[in-house]
């Protein structure tokens, strides 16, 4: 029997809004507003003990240290003073950002990950994630490489690759364009990856460059072992794509054998839809339950503006109600409420009892939001039987005490608001560097 853990990353003292996401079109429309680090990271943590306190296991890891000077100094900009660090924000704005960006936070793009038991070596396997599409995030995959090896080294059976070689054609964005299926017991898996059209290179339209090749998946499915009768490959809707799809997981969503997806959701995938429900009915022995939402109840716009599909979807354990828990629970923004359609789209889901949703959870998550990350992006899932659960390290595993600890140095050493002219100060600068150390120090 698998139980998926989720693991959520902190959010860093430094969230600011730099534009720098590449066919996000929030991250695009909040360019250079202040920004709110400590709101953003409780708001994050809130999230985080909301999935805690239904009975999934929760997990966090801490920022890594930003800024990072020495990636500036790289590329030929001095740091040696707040007069240099004025200079390199005028003279090279998105490096500048890069250097201070807190988007490590959506953990979603950490990594893919696959279940013991869809890989043939029966071992846990994980990819770091890349990341190369842009500026602010490649740097990201050797810092989290190392934090999921301390998380999950402690597993005798896990091996955690290097990320895909940084070139081009390989761009990799993790799990945010990855999903499994399984059945009720979680020990039969489908794996399912979504890629762009790589046709779009040669455009000259970067905006909406697609961030996840075909020879990205076909790769991280070959390193897996993954079973090819049990491994889907899709292609993402280029129309979804310049809308502002820019991950599958703006459009789609999957737990257990539910999957629910936008019709605009891919190109030409109706075949291989069919054929993946008819592979998961025969090896499972139960149908898979397949949701797909038209445009005439979801217009694509607001799909994105929503994020409805970013929703987490999670099966509760609740051990101290002697009321049934229900079988599955919406986790959803904010926003789907405020916005009729989801919020009409949400009431007759969780009411019809032809799908297991049972509940949703409206989420205030306005400053990751705000950045084009909903509750979805803020974890990864790793499915895991319960004795390795048990041999986890125990210190960053979410309850109401961590949770009290983590509020209360959030609230003594984040900033309350932050603009990028404000990070040109050197000592400020370090001092923030500085949080990142000291979280890590204590909570580590
Ligand atoms: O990569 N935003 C992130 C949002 C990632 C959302 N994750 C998933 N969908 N799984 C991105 O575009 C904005 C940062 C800035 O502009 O400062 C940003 O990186």
């Amino acid at each position: 029997m698998f139980t998926e853990i989720n693991i959520d990353a902190l959010v860093g003292p430094t969230h600011h809004f730099g534009g720098l996401g590449v066919g996000n079109l929030a991250s695009q429309q909040h360019a250079y507003r202040a920004s709110r680090p400590r709101e953003a990271a409780l708001q994050g943590l809130r999230k985080a003990s909301l999935i805690a306190s239904l009975g999934v296991p929760q997990y966090l890891l801490l920022p890594p240290t930003r800024p990072r000077l020495t990636w500036l100094q790289e590329l030929g900009l001095g740091v040696d003073s707040s007069t240099q660090l004025s200079a390199a924000l005028h003279a090279a704005p998105r490096a500048f950002s890069a250097a201070f960006s807190s988007a490590f936070m959506w953990a979603a793009n950490m990594a893919t990950v696959s279940a013991a038991c869809d890989c043939r070596s029966r071992r846990l396997h994980i990819t770091p994630a890349n990341l190369i599409s842009s500026w602010h995030r490649a740097g990201e995959a050797a810092e989290r490489a190392s934090d999921l090896s301390r998380l999950l080294g402690a597993l005798d059976d896990c091996t955690v690759h290097l990320p895909l070689p940084s070139i081009l054609p390989l761009r990799d964005e993790g799990a945010a364009n990855h999903m499994r299926l399984c059945d009720a017991t979680g020990e039969v898996g489908f794996n399912v990856f979504v890629y762009g059209d790589d046709a779009k290179l040669d455009s000259s339209d970067w905006q909406f460059l697609p961030r996840q090749t075909l020879a990205a998946c076909q790769a991280i499915a070959r390193r897996h072992q993954l079973d090819p009768q049990h491994t889907f490959f899709l292609q993402q809707h280029p129309g979804a794509i310049s809308a502002g799809v820019f991950h599958n997981d703006v459009i789609c969503t999957t737990h257990g054998s539910l999957l629910i997806h936008h019709e605009l959701a891919f190109l030409d995938a109706e075949q291989a839809l069919q054929r993946l429900a008819e592979c998961f009915r025969q090896a499972t022995g139960t149908p898979l339950l397949r949701i797909q939402i038209g445009s005439s109840d979801l217009p694509l716009d607001e799909a994105v503006r929503s994020y409805f599909f970013n929703s987490q979807i999670i099966s509760p354990r609740c051990v101290r109600t002697s009321s049934p828990s229900p079988r599955m629970v919406l986790i959803s923004p904010q926003q789907c409420h405020e916005i009729a359609s989801t919020r009409r789209l949400i009431d007759r889901l969780v009411a019809s009892p032809e799908n297991p949703l049972e509940a949703v959870h409206y989420v205030s998550l306005e400053q990751s939001m705000a950045n084009g990350g909903g509750p979805a992006c803020l974890r990864l899932r790793v499915p895991l039987r319960e004795a390795e659960i048990g041999r986890l390290p125990g210190r960053l595993r979410l309850d109401l005490q961590l949770e009290e600890r983590l509020t209360a140095a959030i609230e003594r050493w984040y900033p309350e608001t932050l603009e990028l002219a404000d990070l040109c100060d050197l000592d400020y600068a370090r001092e923030l560097a500085q949080v990142s150390m000291n979280l890590r120090k204590e909570f580590h």
